[in-house]
C-alpha cells in the first residue's frame, strides 16, 4: 500500500533525528519512495514557545497493516528518545501517518487521513513536494491548499543533501 508520512524534530540534533528515522524505517520493511527537502518551521499549535521544528514529508510503500505501520512509528519514535509528558510537547522525532491510498480509519490511537494535516503548512508543504497531484480528504488538490496556507509557519528550507 502506498502512503505519506509527516517526520518532525525540534530537540538536539535536527537533522540527524530525520536521517535516523527515515533509516530505521527501511530497515523495518517500509519502502521510501521519496523524501521532501527539510523544511525549518515554527512551532505551531502549542502552549509555551517552542524550538523550530525540522519537517520532512516522506512517500512510502509499504506491505503490512496500518497498525503494523504505527507500530513502527511509535518504536523509532521510542528508540530516538522520544519522551510524551504532555501533548504537542517538544520531541526528538514525531512520525505521523498521513494518508494510506484508498483508506479511512477512524480507531482510538490511529486516524487517517490524518484529521488536522490540511491546515498545518509544515505538513502541506513538504507534502507539496513528494505528492504534488494528491487530493486532501476535502475534496480540494494540494497545491490549492498550500496557496491558502501562511507562508511565515515556514522559516526556511534546507539545501538537500545527497
Ligand atoms: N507538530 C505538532 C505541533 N506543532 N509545529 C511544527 N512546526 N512542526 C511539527 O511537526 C509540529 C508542530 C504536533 O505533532
Ligand atoms: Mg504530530
Ligand atoms: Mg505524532
Amino acid at each position: 500500500m502506498r502512503g505519506y508520512l509527516s517526520l518532525g524534530s525540534n530537540i538536539g540534533d535536527r537533522r540527524r533525528h530525520l536521517e535516523a528515522a527515515l533509516e530505521k524505517l527501511r530497515q523495518a520493511g517500509v519502502q521510501i519512495t521519496a523524501v521532501s527537502r527539510i523544511y525549518e518551521t515554527r512551532a505551531a499549535e502549542v502552549i509555551a514557545s517552542q524550538r523550530n521544528y525540522y519537517n520532512l514529508a516522506a512517500a512510502i510503500e509499504y506491505g503490512g497493516t496500518p497498525h503494523d505501520l504505527l507500530r513502527i512509528c511509535r518504536r523509532i519514535e521510542d528508540e530516538l528518545g522520544r519522551q510524551r509528558p504532555y501533548p504537542r510537547a517538544p520531541r526528538t522525532m514525531d512520525i505521523d501517518i498521513l494518508l494510506l491510498e484508498g483508506m479511512h480509519l477512524s480507531t482510538p490511537d490511529l486516524e487517517v487521513p490524518h484529521p488536522r494535516m490540511e491546515g498545518r503548512a509544515f505538513v502541506i508543504f513538504p507534502l507539496s513536494e513528494v505528492a504534488p497531484g494528491v487530493v486532501l480528504p476535502s475534496g480540494r488538490g494540494i497545491i490549492e491548499v498550500k496557496k491558502s496556507l501562511p507562508h511565515d509557519e515556514i522559516a526556511r528550507v534546507l539545501k538537500k543533501t545527497p
